[in-house]
């Protein structure tokens, strides 16, 4: 059996979610998951893994699901709550997912999955109901997950990781951030991403620790949760700390207080998924007096690189290698680059995943020939401690925390009528880390209603990756959509801004 799942059976009596005044222990969690995992076998033996898909707010369910279809030897493929229609009908279409699992909040969004897939089966969380069979051995090398994740091509592509790379992933982490079973962490995270699934829930419930979940993260909620007084972990993307400090730095001195004194309490506080400016790590420290522990991940990897727990958290870096997990930098020729040079970030280890889903050239691109896998990030090895420099793709924008392609928000803005051509770029912002701004080469620019243009994109992308500055351009940058004039047109666009 999988450690995870295993592991649970020696913390029955204790609690492992919480969502408003509801608590579960885990033996409520082993015994909906088993019966869902014999719902979703329906007689057969084991499902080999099929791919079920579900779109269910972070709470007790959605744990329940993941861990059901894994006990079912399925494969689990969250969808995101935030996206349309048609990003949803994608990740069906591409997984050929055999089955689509749901909760009330998304009947409208399902009645219309389900006209444009009258092939799959539509079920209610409610509904998921069967008498507990027995259940299939599922073994570590298994694929267990597939996640969505942006690239320098159109589509976003699903990376599959086994329960082998879970395993691998949960392990660095409850050595290197030394998780225990007291451990009570605040997960206001996205569950159809790494850093929600694996560090911030699948963490603590492989050590018997205890998950809170809130409706949705805004930042009275995330302090009302902390000054609840359970909670004494908390990892959040930088855009998270930005808007909970501009909240703190409106309240009253005697309501800091309060919380600042809840903060100090903490045991662990970490930042990533995108660079932590320092002086939000500076301002956090004055409110909570920690030093934000940052490190750095990636879908296809999960977490490669940390400031260590104990010692130095070095401000603008990402500290140094998982345990479990080797690190290298090499030049543009692959050869490792001399001490303190820059280079890309090559990882390898067994938290790495294995292919991306369906896509074999996109696979082999991804891996230099020995098996490093290859980040796309850039990166100095300085002083002990690595820092990123950037990204060696002009196209990826980190927004929020999301990873989002410039590429395939400019295939979308070509459909729409008035757009002969058009490009996207990331431009530096101080609480989303950079704002998507495009540039567009119009027919006649009085036609473009850009609140017209807006409301027609918010149905066919999700709203984080919707352009929020346009310029309008004779020429630029039509058909030159490489790097130095998409460096060029982020200068012009920061002008015009400014
Ligand atoms: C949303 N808004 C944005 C925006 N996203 N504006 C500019 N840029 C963006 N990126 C706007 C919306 O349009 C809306 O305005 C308003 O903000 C509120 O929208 P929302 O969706 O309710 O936002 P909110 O819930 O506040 O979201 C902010 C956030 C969210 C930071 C909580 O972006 C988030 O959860 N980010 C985390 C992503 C994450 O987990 N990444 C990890 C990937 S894994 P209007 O006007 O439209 O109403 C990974 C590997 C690793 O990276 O290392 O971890
Ligand atoms: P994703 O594909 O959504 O998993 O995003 C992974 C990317 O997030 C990495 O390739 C980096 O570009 C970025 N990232 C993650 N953590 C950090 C960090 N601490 N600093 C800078 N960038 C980061």
């Amino acid at each position: 059996m999988i450690p995870l799942l295993r592991n649970a059976q020696n913390y029955l009596q204790r609690n492992c979610v919480r969502f408003e005044d509801e608590v579960f222990t885990y033996n409520d969690l082993l015994s909906r998951s088993h019966s869902i995992a014999s719902f979703l076998l329906n007689g057969q033996s084991h499902l080999n893994g099929a791919r079920i898909a579900y779109l269910v707010n972070p709470d007790f369910d959605y744990v329940s699901i993941q861990w059901g279809i894994w006990r079912a030897g399925g494969i689990a493929v969250p969808l995101c709550v935030k996206h349309p229609v048609p990003s949803l009908s994608y990740v069906l279409s591409d997984t050929t997912a055999s089955h689509v699992i749901y909760s009330s909040d998304f009947k409208t969004t399902i009645q219309e999955l389900e006209t444009l897939h009258q092939d799959i089966p539509m079920t209610h969380v409610a509904h998921l109901n069967a008498e507990p069979c027995e259940l299939p051995e599922v073994h570590l090398e298994e694929d267990a997950l597939i996640l969505y994740t942006s690239g320098t091509t159109g589509n976003p592509k699903g990376v599959v990781l086994s329960h082998s790379n879970l395993n691998a992933q949960i392990n660095a982490l409850i050595e290197a951030w030394k998780w225990s079973k007291n451990d009570t962490i605040l997960n206001v995270l996205p569950l159809h991403h790494i850093h929600g699934i694996v560090n911030a829930m699948l963490c603590p419930l492989y050590i018997g620790a205890e998950v809170v979940f809130v409706e949705r993260f805004t930042p009275k909620n995330v302090f009302s949760a902390f000054l609840s007084g359970k909670i004494n972990v908390f990892m959040a993307v930088p855009t998270i700390y930005f808007k909970l400090i501009a909240f703190y730095e409106e309240l009253s001195s005697k309501e800091q207080e309060g919380i600042s004194a809840v903060l100090k309490q903490f045991r662990l506080m970490v930042s990533g998924s995108a660079a932590l400016p320092v002086s939000v790590l500076e301002k956090w420290k004055k409110i909570s007096s920690h030093i934000l522990l940052e490190r750095y991940g990636m879908t296809e990897i999960g977490m490669a690189i940390s400031n260590p727990y104990d010692g130095e958290r070095r401000p603008g870096h990402i500290g140094q290698a998982l345990p479990g997990v080797s690190v290298k930098i090499v030049q543009e020729d692959g050869e490792e680059v001399a001490p303190a040079a820059q280079g890309e970030i090559l990882v390898k280890g067994s938290n790495v995943f294995s292919r991306y889903w369906n896509k074999k050239e996109a696979t082999a691109k991804g891996f230099t020939q020995d098996g490093w896998f290859k980040t796309g990030d850039m990166a100095v090895f300085d002083k002990g401690y690595y820092r990123i420099l950037g990204r060696n793709s002009v196209d990826i924008i980190k927004s929020g925390g999301y990873k989002i392609s410039a590429l395939e928000i400019e295939e979308v803005l070509r459909k729409y009528q008035g757009i002969n051509e058009c490009a996207v770029v990331g431009i530096p912002d101080d609480e989303w880390g950079e704002l998507i701004a495009a540039s567009l080469i119009v027919e006649r620019e009085t036609e473009i209603d850009l609140s017209a243009l807006d409301a027609w994109l918010r149905t066919r992308i999700p709203s984080y990756k919707l352009p929020r500055h346009y310029i309008f351009q004779e020429d630029l940058p039509r058909n030159v959509l490489g790097k130095v004039t998409k460096n060029v047109l982020k200068e012009i666009i920061k002008d015009q801004i400014s």
